[in-house]
């Protein structure tokens, strides 16, 4: 069978010869075909180029985030110990806005904050948290909730602090803001006030194990005559919130101190390490945070408290040779006194460490160096520290050449 000249260009055999013209643009889409125009090959340099400026640009602002969130994470853990200062910490380093609607949304909104710590900071007499306690209590949406759920709310905020004063003035914002979101329910602010408090007192009446004579509704209702402006209040609402109230006490927040959360949060540095026991030299695998000058040491990852922690204030770093354990290293104190630190016992009670020394075995060279400029980084001289030691030294040189 005879092939075509169509047969021979689809089998792949030498297609017949072109004529000038057309074998001119043959050429043309072939070198396309291969090299792609200057345009292309152009954007194709400058991409190269800037790619990597956008690679930067993107690592710059992720490592931009990180250090945004550690510094906030740092801001709510002062706060927790001591509020002025970590609020004072989140507004010099732009984290927190110095209005009172924008501290007062922080202490509503954001996790992990200590409530004792905020109850102390809205109880405060000066101008500013005064304003802050007004913005927080209109955070809360008090409409269409009767005394005893919206008091639920409030309570469950913070923790009421135990000097009366400030008590007082909390109350007095919660009133005038229940009022607000509810005309109509009360004559005026204070029935308000002194009909929470008659709830608060009948919830810890009727609750705490150590009051004996329980308070009946129809006394409930007798110590609440006349406070409406002289009228009585309906009965029905004051059964309804006796009722509530005996069924369920309120919720008060507790802060242990316990809760270390925030602590552990965002660490220095933290992975698997072997301990070396104190007195009896057993080698334990803990897993071990970095955090706050402190080294903690946990059985498990997910363990919430910690089997032992070291302050490693005014402690020295340094690599060990061991024989058995590879790639050691050694926390001591470089006056030779036994470390300071605590540890908890089988049976949960917290004592003093027993170690001169710790030492720590890494997995591999690697992790040693990077756990040891982690605590290197992480020691916090003490000024005073340095200064009482180098008065010793003069007082023993002293004594010595004079002897
Ligand atoms: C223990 O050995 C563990 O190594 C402890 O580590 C260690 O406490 C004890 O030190 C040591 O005696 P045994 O379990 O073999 O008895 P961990 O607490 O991590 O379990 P440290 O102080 O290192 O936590 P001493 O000093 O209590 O003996």
């Amino acid at each position: 069978m005879a092939i075509s000249r169509k047969d021979s260009f689809l089998w792949g055999r030498a297609p017949m010869k072109l004529p000038p013209s057309e074998r001119r643009q043959s050429d043309n889409i072939k070198i396309h075909k291969f090299e792609p125009p200057d345009d292309i090959q152009k954007l194709r340099l400058h991409n190269n180029h800037v790619m990597p400026d956008i690679h930067n640009l993107d690592l710059e602002e992720q490592n931009k985030n990180v250090a945004r969130n550690r510094r906030f994470l740092n801001g709510k853990k002062k706060f927790n110990m001591d509020p002025e200062k970590g609020v004072r910490y989140l507004v010099e380093n732009g984290l927190l806005e110095w209005q009172a609607e924008s501290v007062a949304e922080f202490l509503y909104k954001e996790e992990g904050l200590n409530k004792t710590a905020i109850g102390n900071f809205l109880g405060e007499r000066k101008e500013m948290h005064l304003e802050v306690l007004k913005a927080f209590v209109g955070l809360h949406e008090f409409s269409d909730l009767n005394l005893v759920q919206a008091l639920r709310q409030f309570l469950w905020s913070f923790r009421l602090p135990g000097e009366a004063q400030k008590i007082d003035r909390m109350m007095e914002a919660f009133a005038s803001r229940y009022c607000d979101c509810n005309p109509g329910v009360f004559q005026s602010t204070d029935t308000c006030y002194i009909l929470s408090f008659s709830i608060i007192m009948l919830n810890t009446s009727l609750h705490n194990p150590n009051v004996k004579d329980k308070p009946s509704l129809q006394r409930f209702v007798a110590m609440n005559r006349g406070i409406n402006h002289g009228e009585d209040l309906p009965t029905e609402l004051l059964t309804s919130l006796y009722t509530s109230i005996r069924s369920e006490p309120f919720k008060i927040p507790v802060d242990d101190g316990n809760d270390l959360t925030l602590t552990f949060f965002n660490p220095d540095r933290e992975g698997w390490l072997l301990k070396m026991g104190g007195r009896v030299k057993t080698w334990k695998r803990r897993w071990f945070i970095l955090t706050d000058s402190c080294l903690y040491y946990f059985e498990y990852t997910t363990d919430k408290d910690p089997i032992g922690i070291i302050p490693l204030e005014n402690l020295c770093v340094r690599e060990v040779q061991y024989t058995g354990k590879p790639y050691c290293l050694e926390l001591y104190n470089p006056q030779g006194q036994k470390i300071k630190a605590c540890k908890t016992e089988n049976k949960g009670k917290v004592v003093q460490g027993k170690h001169q020394y710790y030492r720590f075995s890494a997995a591999n060279a690697d992790e040693r160096d990077d756990w040891m400029n982690a605590i290197r980084a992480s020691v916090t001289k003490d000024p005073f520290y340095d200064l009482v030691v180098l008065r010793k030294r003069k007082i023993i040189n002293n004594a010595s050449s004079q002897a």
